[in-house]
């Protein structure tokens, strides 16, 4: 599920220092991802953009889906807690059990990581250790594991997302910065250079990786390692701190 960006997309929030998105090049590059996630077999459900909500193009922080339940959340930053409620009319009839964070806790799911049948719960400046809580506490009862990893200190990463990726068997993409940390031991760690960080916001989908363009090391130590890639172009999404998962919600 995927929701176009609204003409009002630059008046989102950002820290970035890149400068204002050009609104159809934005345009442009969210089609491609769409014609992506069709070329990697799925089917793409497109919500009309939200002039309401500027951020409202990164629906991935509006629900956390698992093969067993969907959770919907509550969002960390006050302009976007009103994004939920469009997600969750269009997409709650596909799950029989539906939770969602409750307040004064807060969860985006930018900041959380499925890996094999355990979660990361990123604790950030938008996700809070109430929100965590609930979260952990709706995935146990369907059977998952979760824990959480403190990225509260680090400047370079809104998400824990923006810094990992789950892929197959057990690999995870990771920045430098966060491959030390013993949270991710029992994985196999694919360590993504600091000049390359933003690429580490990768996504698999069936047979292939989507990867932002413009970062060879990563793009060939996946095709090394066999995966099948699809690079595509960020530029107008990474000026508002967004990266490839932000842009959908895969079911
Ligand atoms: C925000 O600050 O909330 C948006 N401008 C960017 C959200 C990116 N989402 C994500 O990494 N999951």
């Amino acid at each position: 599920m995927v929701r176009s960006p609204a003409e009002n997309f630059a008046d989102g929030l950002t820290t970035a220092d890149l400068g204002k998105p050009d609104f159809g090049l934005a345009l442009a590059q969210h089609e491609a991802y769409c014609r992506a996630l069709e070329a990697c077999g799925l089917e793409v459900l497109r919500l009309p953009p939200d002039k309401e909500y500027p951020d409202s193009t990164f629906v991935e922080d509006t629900a956390v889906l698992t093969g067993r339940s969907a959770i919907f959340c509550r969002p960390g930053a006050a302009s976007r807690i009103g994004e939920v409620e469009g997600v969750r009319d269009s997409i709650q009839c596909f799950y029989s059990v539906v939770h969602e964070i409750a307040a004064p806790g807060t969860l985006d799911g930018g900041d959380v990581c499925e890996a094999d049948s355990h979660f990361f719960i990123g604790l950030s400046h938008r996700t809070d250790e109430e929100g965590a809580r609930q979260l952990g506490r709706f995935l146990a009862a369907s059977g998952y594991t979760s824990s959480t990893v403190d990225i509260r200190s680090m400047q370079s990463i809104l998400h824990l997302k923006s810094g990992i990726a789950c892929l197959d068997n057990k690999v995870l993409v990771v920045m430098e910065e966060l491959a030390g940390r013993e949270e991710f031991s029992g994985f196999s760690l694919l360590p993504v250079s600091p000049k390359e960080s933003y690429a580490s916001n990768c996504i698999l989908v069936n047979d292939r990786v989507l990867v932002p363009a413009g970062f060879p090391c990563i793009n060939g130590e996946l095709a090394r390692r066999g995966y099948k890639t699809i690079p595509l172009e960020m530029s107008e999404f990474r000026k508002m701190d967004g990266g490839l998962s932000c842009l959908s919600l895969r079911l």
